[in-house]
């Protein structure tokens, strides 16, 4: 199966700056399911996001939705089957918390914070030429830059439209600390979110503190999350289980170089 995403494991990119595909990646090492990571246009994709999987011929696109088509055709794939409907209602409640609400706190601090964007410039860059056509990779020095503050002003507006960038910026700064108090709370001191087992919630959860406190972009929340001890240690149990590499550099701190 082909994994498409922002990276392309070559090391000339990071494994990847997307939360979403992070989860997936991590969903199908928990489950043991081989994949070929592979990095994707996304004008070229069916809804114009990623992550996408071509499974036997067939794209799927939406993270989601490819961990469902992948469950329903591997008996010992990570699965929630044996979850009970509180559990059930726990996961999708905290997977809305995760994918709907403190993905748009992390978009905002990525795309408005000007800092922030200065960490980002050289990755979008460096997407856009592996993604152009090779007749127009040695152009990409010059044109993206001109076209990084309309895709700017594009998310930026998408941020106004969702609702988040209509806060300032201590008050979003203080939803994603509320929004990860909360999840650090339901965690406790459970193995994994819903109990002694891993299920899907955790490849999210895994990807998401991932994202916000291995990641280069700086702001109060990566601190905040960074300084739980809970949830780093839960960060470094599932990194060990399915991202050893990763595991190691971790013990570093953030980092501009990692997933
Ligand atoms: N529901 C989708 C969300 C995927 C998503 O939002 N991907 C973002 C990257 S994190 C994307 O492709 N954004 C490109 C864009 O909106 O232009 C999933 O679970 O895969």
């Amino acid at each position: 199966m082909i994994v498409y995403k922002f990276g392309d494991g070559s090391g000339a990119m990071p494994p990847d700056l997307s939360p979403f595909v992070v989860k997936l990646e991590t969903w199908l090492r928990f489950s043991g399911i081989a994949y070929e990571g592979r990095i994707g246009n996304l004008n070229a994709m069916p809804k114009k996001k990623l992550p996408v999987a071509v499974i036997d011929g067939v794209m799927v696109s939406d993270s989601s939705a490819i961990i469902d088509y992948l469950q329903r055709r591997h008996p010992n794939a990570l699965s929630d089957a044996r979850l009970d409907r509180v559990k059930r209602a726990q996961s999708a409640a905290i997977k809305a918390l995760l994918e709907t609400h403190l993905y748009f706190v992390t978009v905002y601090l990525r795309w408005a914070v000007d800092s922030n964007m200065a960490i980002y410039r050289p990755y979008l860059i460096e997407y856009a030429r592996l993604t152009a056509p090779p007749p127009a990779r040695a152009l990409i020095g010059t044109v993206a830059p001109a076209v990084i503050p309309i895709i700017r002003r594009k998310v930026l507006r998408q941020a106004w439209e969702q609702g988040i960038a209509r806060h300032g910026y201590d008050d979003i700064v203080r939803m994603g600390i509320d929004a990860w108090q909360a999840i650090a709370d339901l965690l406790g001191d459970q193995p994994y979110l819903l109990g002694d087992e891993a299920t899907t919630i955790d490849a999210t959860c895994f990807a998401w503190i991932h994202t916000t406190a291995m990641h280069a972009f700086e702001s109060p929340v990566r601190d905040f999350v960074a300084q739980q001890p809970a949830l780093m240690a839960y960060h470094e149990r599932i990194a060990q289980r399915c991202w050893p590499e990763l595991a190691k550099a971790s013990r570093g701190g953030p980092s501009g170089s990692s997933a």
